[in-house]
């Protein structure tokens, strides 16, 4: 662990007011426990099988090392490449299964409403819908020739829906948005055979070839963890992007605030947390309606306030400006305050430890789906459902009402809280870097030829307990944006750097480098640019390939000036999304550790021969530093590769010269 990473618990001055705060109350927090519990060592080698009750199987590397040959063996005779690698396969299965069965209900709802059986909903972004349906296949028109005219919405929206839903069951052909890639790494896909048949049955199969005595060899597990990581990234977490995006509005960028500052102590505080935006779009038309206010002023609130925590936080503040209460790691410290009268829970890094925090204090935790329930008797669930969002909403918010006037405990909102700008999707990056006459990515590419932009990074992922909270991601993303490397963030990184200031237009002044510093002055951009939750990762992807298509930069992801990173990861989620990163061509880096060092064979295949493959690999360190390092090494290198990595006046490129460079880097 690098130093400067292990001296604080967390470098966000509002955590640290609550954690002081824990330790005067007695209560425990996911810090604490971290500080208690050391990682186990076999497991964080992932070197421990136990997927037969004939084991566990322990294979830690000795202590000296391997000297000569690795005759480490479990009882079946799996070696620690086979174990490590199975081990890594079961963690992509569970995160792309995790994303996709977000996107399926996100599908399943904008079926309903397409159908006009969710009648709280509507479908919003039009637009949008017509060019998403055309990648799914969907006609458009009616009629030929003159005749030809646009077909009925309602009659799109139904098709677009079942379309979008039958990729979960497919069993053959490949799911539509595969197409979506630049056309060199699709035919790459192809030619590998690894391209997704359905959603579900990768996930399956890659589950049944990590069962005792089937796959032994670990690049072939690799390649089927390749399909169920595709069959995430460019399947079901882009199409759950797509389908929030028409159903709920595309975002645009807008101003909010962000940290534990944004909970009011004279209203009351619903907090909504975790993944899926199909209940908190909800709960915003609920807590905005007349009838809620006046039931909050006659309870003796000023109002409501709505603010989101982890990925639901990135949703509702894409699309409705609403404030976020913090990141992953700040979901107990938000109850430590004694202002959070619900805590709305649906799906995926929902701490266990928040419903003990919960009965120290007044804070009611609800939980409001089916696949994610809590056993503590101080919780309580109120199912979400879509053909009465809006009544299921209002019982939510009255239950927060009726809390309020339960706070018993001191109440100690911080000071601190941050403004930012979020909401960029591909279509307003073009907008915003292209302006409405050159609306394409040509201006970001240009200014990439000539290095004002030295190259484009994606910082994503979560917070881990065993680094300090931000700091690295803090310090990863100051050091690219020095180096003129704009930055596309997503989930909590993306609140890591709201919460630090970066999402304004003014951190260009203060964090950049000359070049990216004027680009983000003159477009008046922030110069890390908020893309949304982590199924919105899929809006990286769709981003590079509009790189790519732009013209100048090469033929595929892999030629990019680009890398990726996440540096505090913890969850299955993130193992997903860097092989999908890696499958798409991008040189991907990952703090804290990656659970493969027990395994040195397997280890090299990710880290190094990987990239013969894919044009992508895997590399990991837990000093940030390092890691801007290795990313701006990396973008060096392939600026060099595409005969750009000469310091440019500025030129504007025609078209001729951009095939002029692709011809040359073909
Ligand atoms: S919320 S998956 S901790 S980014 Fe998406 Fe944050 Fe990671 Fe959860």
């Amino acid at each position: 662990m690098a130093e400067e990473t292990k001296k604080v618990k967390s470098v966000d001055a509002a955590s640290n007011t609550m954690l002081e705060k824990a330790e005067k109350e007695g209560i425990s927090t996911i810090f604490d426990r971290a500080d208690k519990m050391k990682a186990c060592n076999i497991g964080e080698q992932g070197t421990c099988c136990k997927i037969c009750a004939q084991g566990p199987c322990r294979l830690p590397l000795p202590k000296k090392g391997i000297e000569g040959e690795d005759t480490r063996v479990g009882l079946c005779g799996a070696t620690p490449n086979t174990i490590a690698a199975r081990n890594f396969a079961r963690m992509v299965a569970a995160g792309s299964a995790s994303h996709s069965d977000h996107g399926r209900a996100v599908a399943e709802v904008f079926l309903a409403t397409a159908r006009g059986e969710a009648k709280d909903f509507k479908i919003q972004d039009t637009k949008k819908m017509v060019a998403v349906a055309k990648d799914f296949g969907v006609a458009v028109t009616v009629g030929e020739g003159d005749d030809e005219k646009p077909r009925d919405m309602t009659e799109i929206a139904i098709e677009l829906g079942e379309k979008a839903l039958a990729q979960w069951g497919q069993q053959e052909g490949e799911v539509p948005l595969a197409k979506r890639a630049p056309k060199a790494r699709y035919d790459l896909w192809k030619k590998l055979d690894v391209i997704p048949r359905g959603i579900d049955r990768e996930v399956v199969e890659l589950m049944h070839r990590t069962h005792m005595g089937v796959d032994q060899d670990y690049e072939n597990i690799i390649l089927q963890s390749t399909r169920a990581a595709l069959a995430d990234g460019w399947a079901g977490a882009m199409t759950s992007t797509e389908l929030q995006d028409i159903l709920f509005g595309s975002p645009v960028p807008v101003h909010g605030e962000i940290n534990l500052g944004v909970l009011k102590d004279d209203e009351v505080n619903i907090i909504v947390h975790g993944h899926e935006p199909l209940l908190s779009e909800m709960l915003v038309v609920a807590s905005r309606t007349p009838e809620m206010q006046e039931l909050a002023k006659a309870k003796g609130a000023k109002g409501i306030n709505l603010a989101g925590m982890c990925c639901t936080a990135n949703e509702i503040l894409m699309r409705h400006g609403m404030p976020i209460a913090g990141n992953y790691l700040q979901q107990e410290l938000a109850i430590i305050t004694g202002a959070v009268d619900a805590m709305v829970v649906d799906v995926q890094c929902i701490m266990e430890n928040i419903a003990n925090v919960a009965k120290c204090y007044h804070t009611k935790v609800i939980t409001t789906n089916v696949r994610a329930k809590m056993e503590e008797p101080n919780v309580v669930h109120v199912q979400f459902d879509e053909h009465h969002a809006l009544d299921n909403a209002k019982q939510i918010v009255t239950e927060a009402i009726d809390n309020y006037k339960n706070r018993r405990s001191e109440v100690l909102i911080p000071d601190e809280k941050a403004t930012m700008v979020a909401g960029f999707t591909l279509e307003s990056i073009e907008y915003h870097l292209g302006g409405s006459f050159r609306g394409t990515y040509f201006t970001l590419n240009d200014n990439i030829i000539n290095g004002r932009i030295r190259g484009i990074a994606g910082v994503v992922g979560c917070n881990n307990a065993r680094t300090s909270h931000d700091s690295s991601h803090l310090v990863l993303v100051k050091e690219l944006l020095k180096n003129d490397v704009i930055v596309l963030t997503t989930g909590c990184n993306a609140m890591a750097c709201g919460k630090a200031g970066l999402l304004t237009p003014e951190a260009a002044k203060e964090f950049c480098g000359p070049g990216l510093k004027e680009i983000c002055e003159t477009v008046g951009i922030p110069p890390v640019l908020h893309l949304g939750s982590c199924v919105d990762n899929s809006r990286i992807l769709t981003a590079a390939t509009a790189v790519v298509n732009a013209g100048g930069l090469g033929n595929d992801i892999s030629d990019l000036p680009a890398a990726g990173a996440a540096p505090e990861w913890m969850s299955e989620k993130a193992i997903a999304i860097g092989q999908y990163f890696v499958a798409s061509g991008v040189y991907t880096l990952f703090g804290v550790g990656l659970p493969v060092t027990g395994a040195p064979v397997f280890q090299d295949y990710l880290f190094n021969k990987i990239e013969d493959t894919f044009g992508g690999k895997w590399d990991v360190s837990d000093d940030p530093m390092v890691i801007a390092q290795k990313m701006i090494d990396h973008i060096d290198k392939k600026r060099k590769e595409l005969g750009i990595d000469k310091a440019r006046e500025r030129v504007l490129f025609d078209m001729e010269a951009r095939r002029q460079i692709d011809e040359d880097v073909a």
